[in-house]
């Protein structure tokens, strides 16, 4: 997401909106009967409202709570109720992050056994010189709401060269390992070319494994595509050439591993990661060449499945996830995404790795800062500025 410029861009999103409205209206003089719509977005829980939400998960195989994360550090967890009236601080972690525009606490991961081990993941920024923190804590236990923040055991850190482009995503495969998205860095046009320094945590998929000590409170999967010390990777590397992965997920049927990758200034676009590939950027935005502006050479780049130009207010793409639901049997299988900034959502439909169709579900959906998928596979999204949990239903609710 592109929080730094939110202030800017929010009133012009609303000035290209009554323009594109005006003009609709002279264009399109008494529709006779629009088509009824079968798709809506819900207040899934209109009695709270979080701080700068940047993230919803439940525990696997647990659907009586969710959890909120606010970008400034905190947890909250409440009950799986519309009606539900108040949440509680699950961890608060606020005296340790530093928290604004594109940085914070960003990401959040139940360990596959957390059931048992009470363990669960953050991905955050703290400190000067700033640097991503990839963090465990626990849970006193696995239905308690309240988690130790003294209960840090830290996997990692890497220094982050500018406030922005944190990626900030994590998500176990069905491998039991634990996919983490970090940015480029930040700046613009990734100065540094980090996206492509092998020996940079930045730009790029990580993939560890935390139940392995070799590197202390993690260790190298032992097929990770980078492993052999002669590759000249850091071995924690899974795939590369991203700019700021905003939102990771894994489809919970195929268990392909998607990323809606934030473009510089023309494309968005959405990849589905392979091990050991290489997603371009920043020889590539999208499919057009960014550096060099031309004749990039595209060998052993991999392709977006689908990538969008910023038009009509689309600026920054929030990835989503493959619904799995039973609710909307239209979306069924499909990628849900969105923008950031224009509020407009879609969803993809594959035909095996290619893209087939892809439409616009809903619009005007505020600051979409991520999604979330509950245990039955029903979609969700947050919308940052005004800290609501919403839902994807199906039927007119207006
Ligand atoms: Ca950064
Ligand atoms: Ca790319």
């Amino acid at each position: 997401m592109k929080t730094t410029s939110l202030p800017i861009l929010f009133p012009l999103t609303l000035i290209l909106l009554a323009i594109a409205c005006s003009s609709n209206e002279k264009n399109t003089p008494q529709t006779p009967q629009e088509p009824e719509k079968t798709l809506s977005a819900t207040n899934a829980f209109p009695a709270l409202t979080f701080n700068r939400p940047v993230e919803i998960q439940q525990v696997a195989g647990d659907s009586t709570r969710f959890f909120v994360v606010e970008q400034e550090g905190v947890i909250n967890v409440f009950s799986n109720n519309k009606s539900v009236a108040t949440s509680q601080i699950f961890l608060d972690i606020k005296s340790k992050v530093q928290a604004g525009g594109e940085r914070g606490l960003l990401g959040l991961a139940f360990h596959p056994d957390f059931k048992t081990n009470g363990y669960f993941f953050v991905n955050y920024t703290a400190g000067s010189p700033l640097k991503t923190v990839i963090s465990r804590f626990k849970a006193a236990s696995s239905t308690g709401n309240q988690a130790d923040p003294q209960s840090e055991a830290i996997l990692f850190t890497f220094n982050q060269p500018y406030d922005n482009h944190n990626g900030g995503s994590l998500q176990f495969g069905k491998d039991g390992l634990l996919y983490i998205a970090t940015g480029d860095g930040g700046s613009g046009g990734d100065p540094q070319n980090n996206a492509q320094n092998h020996r940079s945590h930045l730009g790029k998929i990580l993939r560890v494994d935390v139940n392995k000590t070799d590197k202390g409170n993690y260790g190298i999967p032992a097929d990770n595509p980078f492993v052999a010390a002669s590759s000249g990777f850091l071995p924690e590397i899974y795939a590369y050439g991203l700019r700021n992965p905003w939102r990771i997920s894994f489809d919970t049927e195929t268990g392909r591993l998607f990323a809606g990758d934030v473009g510089q200034n023309v494309r968005e676009e959405i990849d589905i990661i392979t091990k050991g590939g290489n997603y371009g950027w920043r020889l590539k935005e999208g499919v057009d060449c960014y550096n060099p502006s031309s004749d990039c050479n595209p060998a052993g780049l991999t392709e977006p499945i689908h990538d969008y130009k910023q038009d009509n207010g689309d600026r920054s793409i929030t990835g989503g996830y493959v619904y799995r639901g039973t609710a909307i049997p239209s979306l069924s299988g499909k990628y849900i995404y969105g923008d950031y900034v224009s509020g407009r959502i879609w969803a993809l439909e594959m035909d095996g790795d290619k893209k087939k169709s892809n439409a616009v579900i809903l619009e005007n959906q505020g600051s979409i800062s991520s999604f979330g998928q509950d245990t039955k596979g029903e979609v969700y999204f947050l919308n940052h500025s005004e800290g609501k949990v919403m839902k994807l239903v199906n039927g007119n609710l207006n």
